[in-house]
């Protein structure tokens, strides 16, 4: 077997790997969901690339904050008083199941005037990429991965391709005996 030919199915076995990869966002990064700082959420986000399929984590004191998910509107004016709903675990993960607009607030009173609010805005990629959902409302809470399956691969993608060679179960040997 060339050297090549399996060093070119190892990377496609990687590439389809990280295609359907969900990556994990912690809000603020390093610094959490908190007033303490001045974190702009407004720029946390925009250096994201959200997907469907990922996770946002909110990490905080839970004795101090909470997270709201609310309307365009409530995030605006800072409005908490009737939430889409709460969390207050402190270690807070979501997943995201739709494209769109996701508005998330600390309702603890003056921390979102204070800046503690993040838009996380999905936007569609590839249509291979996932499924979409019809309602921006529907966005399910605390989801537990385990449950929730892998986004399909695509029809053309490294799998069908080393099947379709008709040598796949030697080929994946002999990729992972060489780079394991
Ligand atoms: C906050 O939202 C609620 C429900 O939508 C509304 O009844 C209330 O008037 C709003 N409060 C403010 C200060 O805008
Ligand atoms: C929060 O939960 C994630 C898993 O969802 C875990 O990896 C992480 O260690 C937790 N953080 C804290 C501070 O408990
Ligand atoms: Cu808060």
């Amino acid at each position: 077997m060339a050297l090549v030919e399996r060093a070119l199915v190892f990377l496609m076995m990687v590439a389809a790997f990280q295609v359907s990869h969900a990556a994990v966002h912690k809000v603020g990064d390093s610094a959490g969901w908190t007033i303490i700082g001045n974190i702009d959420y407004k720029k946390w986000s925009a250096t994201k690339n959200f997907q469907v399929g990922d996770t946002i984590i909110f990490e905080y004191n839970a004795k101090f904050h909470n997270v709201m998910r609310v309307t365009h509107g409530m995030y605006k004016s800072c409005n908490a008083s009737s939430p889409l709903s709460t969390l207050s675990t402190g270690n807070d993960t979501i997943k995201i199941t739709n494209y769109g607009h996701h508005f998330f607030i600390c309702g603890i009173p003056g921390h979102c005037q204070a800046g503690q609010k993040v838009d996380i805005n999905v936007v569609k990629a590839s249509p291979a990429a996932a499924a979409p959902t019809p309602s921006s409302s529907a966005m399910a809470s605390q989801v537990p991965p385990a449950t929730v399956p892998l986004p399909a691969p695509s029809p053309n993608n490294a799998a069908s391709f080393i099947v379709a060679k008709g040598f796949a179960l030697p080929l994946l040997a002999l990729a992972l005996s060489s780079y394991a």
